[in-house]
């Protein structure tokens, strides 16, 4: 049963690079209950659906097309921006902002999540694909990542629906909470991006594998620790 505000009506958006896994996630928390409209003046689906959160209140779920930049190419990366950025009329900028990153092909990911959490909004990360990234040797410490990009990240599988309530959990924190004061300042040229990219991946990657293990020295102060729920 809802018990949404009347007033004020909450939404979450799925942001992050095309196949980070943003509809699995998208289709995995709303079940079958999703709406599709376009937006205004483009021919750009917008996906949403309600999603439950764990104090039995929802929230409405936001499925944005996959971007590399803000600095849109395509009129699908226009949207997400404008959606984010709060710049159509019709539609405020999502209350959270749920930050899907690829652990498979984490440094990638992290550079246009670098321009995501510039913007300072309450943001919560999905690490998803722990499976891949598990299946490639790798070990992941959510902790240091969460420790480097100043928000919460939560490991998932998205279609084995793994890490979906702690998911939920951290949605409901940052929404209840809001904006906070506590975000980092980040580069803003796409070199600085891609070679703090590199270092917070470094930091937040292990490598697991005895054979690899041989070849590649464990990097930074990574723990072995938050891999797959
Ligand atoms: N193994 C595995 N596959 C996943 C996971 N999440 C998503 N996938 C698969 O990855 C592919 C891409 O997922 P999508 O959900 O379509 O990715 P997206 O972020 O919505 O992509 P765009 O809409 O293009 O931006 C699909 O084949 C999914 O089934 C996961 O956690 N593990
Ligand atoms: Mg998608």
């Amino acid at each position: 049963m809802s018990r949404e505000d009347p007033v004020k009506h909450r939404t979450a958006a799925l942001v992050g690079n095309p196949n980070a896994g943003k509809s699995a996630l998208f289709n995995a928390l709303t079940g079958a209950r999703q709406k599709i409209a376009n937006y205004p003046g483009v021919t750009v689906e917008r996906k949403a659906g309600r999603m439950a959160l764990p104090g039995g209140d929802t929230i409405e779920l936001i499925d944005l097309p996959g971007s590399y930049s803000f600095d849109a190419a395509s009129p699908d990366e226009e949207v997400t921006r404008k959606v984010v950025q709060g710049e159509f009329a019709s539609e405020p900028a999502p209350d959270v902002i749920v930050l899907v990153l690829d652990a498979a092909n984490l440094e990638q990911h992290l550079v246009f999540a670098q321009e995501v959490l510039e913007l300072g909004r309450p943001t919560v990360v999905a690490l998803n694909m722990v499976d891949l990234a598990e299946r490639d040797g790798l070990t992941l410490d959510a902790g240091a990542l969460s420790e480097a990009l100043g928000v919460p990240v939560i490991p998932t599988v998205a279609v084995r629906r793994k890490g979906l309530s702690e998911l939920t959990a951290a949605i409901a924190e940052a929404e209840a909470q809001g904006d906070g004061e506590s975000h980092k300042r980040w580069h803003i040229t796409l070199p600085e991006r891609r070679l703090a990219a590199k270092h917070m991946a470094r930091g937040a990657i292990c490598r697991s594998r005895p054979a690899t293990l041989s070849k590649m020295a464990l990097i930074g102060s990574c723990s072995i620790r938050g891999s797959a729920p």
